[in-house]
């Protein structure tokens, strides 16, 4: 679609906000806006979930974004956030290796910087579109989400991102697109996971949503998390998340996204459909073949303190259950 480009100069090392920068200014933005309304208490409470986090250089395309975020634009009520160190230190992202800290331990590794992503297929308005250019039309909005993975545990982030809609709008998607197919970079060079060979994984990592699921208002692409640019384990510098499926649709580090007729092959469904289909959808009712759904483990937890809850249909975003009427959610799991 041929966004047009931000000039390199945009990009360089002396344009990035330090993240201390950035956080000072949210807490006075809130102080700001909440005091009146709320009081010392809850403010001081708000102003400082963030604090713990990493500091982090933001790159120009992120830090011109974060004074227009519309925060909190979707909660999950009283749940609370898990910390800022769970969610980016007990990660899948196979591309890195297979147990839960290696994408912590080499995901900085990959390289995110210059980044572009091919949207192709059904479009009026195919291209090659730079980081920069994908994100400058969209306001960031924060959505604090519950993500469940196929694997039983659970946490509540809170991503920064925009509706992936609002995206393919753009593209001006044509009739024949039926479906939507997202892909992650592969450089071996880069991922040790890739390099290893130990994976069955055929890369690259492959996912999949229906048209109408790709177009529902709770789809995003997150390009942060806690306030921050999106660390290089959670999928930087842009990954799909969709609440009410397992995590493992949510894909990471995408570089092109097409839109199709025919649904899409997927990297999971293709290692073990009988495992892990199409669909996803979280659903308590519908087991694992060597596991229950039932319940799930919510993030942080200890051994002596598993913190196990029970799992909801469709992680609990019942508004999603219309696009499923009439399909047999035990075959088309
Ligand atoms: N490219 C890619 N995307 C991926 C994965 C992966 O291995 N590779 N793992 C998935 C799984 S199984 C989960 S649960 C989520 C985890 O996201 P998080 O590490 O940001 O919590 O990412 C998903 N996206
Ligand atoms: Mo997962």
């Amino acid at each position: 679609m041929l966004i047009k480009s931000p000039p390199t100069s945009a990009e360089r090392e002396s344009d990035v906000t330090p993240e201390a920068v950035y956080l000072s200014r949210r807490r006075f933005m809130i102080a700001a806006g909440g005091l009146a309304a709320m009081g010392a208490l809850p403010l001081r409470a708000e102003s400082q979930r963030y604090v713990d986090v990493e500091p982090a250089a933001a790159p120009a395309w992120f830090a011109d974004k974060l004074a227009e975020v519309r925060w909190g634009a979707i909660t999950p009520g009283e749940e609370a956030l898990t910390p800022f160190k769970d969610v980016t230190h007990y990660n899948n992202f196979y591309e890195f290796g297979t147990s839960k800290g290696d994408p912590a331990r080499y995901a900085d590794k990959l390289e995110v910087e210059p980044w572009a992503v091919m949207i192709d297929g059904a479009v009026a308005k195919p291209g090659l579109v730079s980081l920069g250019g994908l994100v400058g039309p969209h306001q960031l909005e924060e959505r604090i989400y519950r993500l469940r993975c196929v694997e039983g545990w659970s946490m509540v982030i809170p991503w920064l991102g925009f509706p992936l809609s609002a995206l393919l709008k753009l593209a001006e998607p044509t009739g024949q697109a039926k479906y939507v197919r997202f892909e992650t970079k592969v450089a071996a060079e880069q991922m040790a996971g890739v390099r290893s060979g130990f994976s069955l994984i055929d890369w690259p990592y492959v996912e999949g949503l229906r048209m109408d699921e790709a177009m529902h208002p709770l789809t995003i692409l997150a390009v942060g998390l806690y306030g921050r640019v999106l660390p290089n384990q959670n999928g930087a510098p842009l990954r799909l998340v969709v609440p009410w499926k397992y995590g493992f649709k949510s894909i990471k580090s995408i570089v092109r996204i097409s839109l199709l007729e025919e649904q899409p092959r997927t990297t999971w469904e293709g290692l073990a459909p009988d495992e892990y289909g199409f669909y996803a959808n979280v659903n308590p009712g519908v087991d694992h073949p060597r596991w229950s759904q039932a319940n799930e483990r919510r993030l942080p937890g200890s051994l002596f303190r598993p913190n196990v809850i029970p799992t909801r249909l469709f992680n609990g975003y019942d508004e999603v259950a219309a696009l499923y009427s009439g399909l047999d959610l035990r075959r088309y799991y």
